[in-house]
């Protein structure tokens, strides 16, 4: 049946636990959106986290903004939550003594930038200072736990957020696997990362919320019958997305081509 993904449904089938709220850098209560596209804002350059640029608010979605640093290309746009350290209004650069730089890859030559800032900005929707919220504090310690659920941005697609599970837990990282995905969009973050979040963020700030993945998950192999088992107080292993073998039919059946599926990243 075509039903919704459901955390409730889904905990329950894996017998799995949220990782608690307090081990997340995320606000108790989400911060609102007072953000509205093309309004223009202050960026840390993702690519050059040492200059700040102007940005254009290209999209809005939940809690996050879809932004585009002015003189950048459209295939560089990057999302920030609106309670972001990376975004700052207009004018706080020249306030603290730095100068607003050009971004990475900037279209026109170097000489022409002056120019370029005065007129980008010209007559601009300015962000108001009551858009931007203050970065939650970090946990002090990395609490989070193996076989703990999350969503969690997928950083080859940033404007998705999906049910994932944390796999390991090493110093102040994490590792990130994407449910039913067979490891693919796997990551190590450290555990303050903005781009997790608690069971439910999805929900409550109204970002959408991509479904598992297909790929059928397999226990991780463990210890077999024969070698004693010394562990029977240690919480459940997680579950590692593995693939099924097979073995291709030859010839190859010719399949149909799906518009939408083929050339997707
Ligand atoms: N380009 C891919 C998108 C995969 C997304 C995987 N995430 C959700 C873990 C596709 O079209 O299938």
């Amino acid at each position: 049946s075509l039903i919704s993904f459901s955390w409730d449904e889904y905990l329950k089938e894996s017998s799995s636990v949220p990782a608690p709220p307090s081990c997340f850098r995320q606000s108790r209560i989400p911060p609102s959106n007072d953000f509205k596209v093309g309004m223009k804002l202050e960026a840390r350059d993702p690519r050059n986290s040492t200059s700040t640029c102007i940005a254009t608010v290209m999209g809005l979605m939940g809690a996050r903004l879809r932004l585009r640093l002015d003189g950048s290309d459209s295939t560089n746009d990057f999302w920030r939550l609106v309670d972001s350290a990376d975004i700052q209004p207009i004018g706080t650069c020249e306030k603290k003594g730095d100068m607003l730089q050009p971004p990475l890859g900037f279209r026109m030559n170097a000489s022409s930038w002056p120019m370029f800032l005065l007129r980008t900005l010209n007559g601009a929707e300015i962000a108001p200072a009551t858009a931007f919220k203050k970065e939650p504090l970090r946990p002090p310690q990395n609490d989070f736990k193996p076989g703990t659920k999350l969503e969690a941005v997928d950083k080859k697609n940033p404007y998705l957020i999906c049910p994932a599970t944390i796999g390991e837990v090493k110093g102040e990282e994490v590792f990130v696997m994407f449910d039913g995905w067979r490891g693919a969009f796997d990551y190590w973050c450290r555990y303050d990362s903005r781009d997790i979040f608690p069971v439910g963020w999805c929900s409550v700030t109204k970002h959408s919320l991509q479904p598992p993945g297909n790929s059928i998950t397999v226990p991780k192999p463990g210890p077999t019958p024969s070698s004693s088992s010394s562990s029977s107080s240690n919480p459940k292993p997680p579950r590692r997305t593995m693939p099924i073998p097979y073995r291709l039919p030859t010839p190859l059946p010719q399949l149909p081509v799906r518009k939408g599926i083929r050339g997707r990243r």
